[in-house]
């Protein structure tokens, strides 16, 4: 089941999506927000008997779609696919070994992205940085976290990275990842889904530039990634507390080759089967 968070008439609302961009007004049922759902000790039973209410529906094209995420944190897990490992280490010779023993190593790279309300949604700018050379984005799933660090559903992510300043130096990581619009969400949130069955469906990302020329494409299956959902939520939430809970961002597997970088304008599209798209075009910031 989709959720999605959406403006309407001046009002932040939550639906949920059904076929053909129908929309149900969750609002109408009692539901003012994500988090009151997402906390709840049984989210998807919660769902089910507030979509059994007479609720008024909406087209999905005739609403704003929000990015899906109120007060949660978001953070990110990196080198998680062999593809994100050989590419940094092709990028630095400087920081090659750190990529190399953490793909290995029992505790997983993690960082901070992003304060919700940094977030960009569905039709909102991603950023690249004035000051960086090269630029791509990273499609990755995002795990969508309670309070009590048990996963509730998933949604696509865009995790904007520098390559250029990254690989100038590890400490310069905050950098090349923490900047204005370089976080996109959205733009559902898929409620039901196992660990098993979002592990069986394929992410992809294509990039466009001018009149729809497409300058990069490429997919993998999210089933490459080689830690369990369970031990990244476990390792984001030791000795910290999300009281919102928080968002994670697994990791990319699928980086555009060494002469790419993004140009202001270019339109990325990141589909991922069980979700949906996520398209944003991209500015300088
Ligand atoms: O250490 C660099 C970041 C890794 C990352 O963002 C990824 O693998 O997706
Ligand atoms: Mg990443």
């Amino acid at each position: 089941m989709k959720l999605c968070r959406y403006l309407h008439q001046h009002q932040i609302r939550i639906g949920l999506v059904g076929e053909r961009g129908r929309l149900r007004d969750l609002s109408g049922a009692g539901l003012k927000n994500l988090t009151q759902l997402l906390e709840d000790q049984n989210p998807l039973h919660q769902l089910r008997s507030l979509a059994s209410e007479s609720l008024d529906e909406l087209h999905i094209g005739d609403v704003r779609v929000l990015a899906p995420v109120e007060k949660q944190e978001v953070w990110a897990v990196g080198v998680t696919y062999l593809r994100s490992k050989t590419a940094r280490m092709e990028e630095s010779d400087f920081s090659a070994s750190a990529y190399d023993k953490v793909y290995d190593a029992p505790r997983p790279e993690l960082f901070f992205k992003s304060m919700p309300e940094k977030v960009v949604g569905l039709g909102d700018k991603v950023g690249i940085r004035r000051d960086a050379k090269w630029n791509v984005p990273e499609p990755e799933l995002a795990l969508v976290l309670n309070s009590r660090g048990e996963i509730v559903g998933y949604t696509i992510g865009n995790d904007m990275s520098s390559r250029d300043i990254e690989g100038e130096n590890l400490l310069y990581l905050p950098q090349a990842k923490i900047y204005d619009r370089s976080c996109a969400l959205g733009p559902y949130i898929e409620i039901a889904a196992s660990e098993e069955e979002a592990r069986s469906w394929k992410i992809e990302i294509q990039i466009s530039r001018g009149e729809g020329n497409v300058v990069f494409c490429g997919d993998t299956s999210i089933g490459r990634i080689k830690r369990t959902f369970r031990e990244l939520a476990e390792y984001l939430f030791r000795s910290q507390t999300f009281p919102h809970g928080a968002v994670l961002l697994t990791g990319t597997g699928v980086v555009p080759g060494d002469d790419f970088t993004l140009q202001p304008g270019d339109v990325i599209r990141i589909d991922v089967d069980g979700i949906g798209s996520l398209e944003n075009s991209v500015v300088i910031v």
